[in-house]
């Protein structure tokens, strides 16, 4: 008789439903902590799509990074500052409002400017 195969199956189960449950455990944080729309701006061909128009205060930026190299996306003030390897992405949620001229710090010639508006 293989009793061990039932038993292993189990196991496997467990650990599965176990990883689902942290996934979910996780997911309601996640959306705790912007409450604001989520925009995404590609960078693509060494340089950044234009940043979304009404930003707000709360508003959260995924930068996705559709180059091969690696891209910083850096405020000129230094308020934020993401480093995104190739085909990774990066979240910011803004926190106050203002413009913001950003770069990236290996190639200068990418910029844009993140202007936020009060809630
Ligand atoms: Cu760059």
């Amino acid at each position: 008789m293989k009793t061990d195969t039932p038993t292993f199956r189990t196991r496997r189960a467990l650990a599965g439903m176990a990883a689902l449950a942290a996934a979910l455990a996780l997911a309601p944080a996640a959306f705790a902590q912007s409450g604001g729309h989520e925009y995404t701006v590609a960078i693509n061909s060494m340089s950044f799509d234009p940043p979304p128009s009404n930003l707000k205060v709360g508003d959260t930026v995924v930068w996705v990074n559709r180059d091969t190299v690696l891209h910083s996306v850096t405020a000129r003030d230094h308020s934020f500052d993401l480093r995104i390897n190739p085909g990774k992405s990066a979240r910011l949620t803004v926190e106050k409002a203002g413009r913001f001229p950003f770069d990236c710090l290996f190639h200068t010639a990418m910029r844009g400017t993140l202007v936020v508006a009060d809630k």
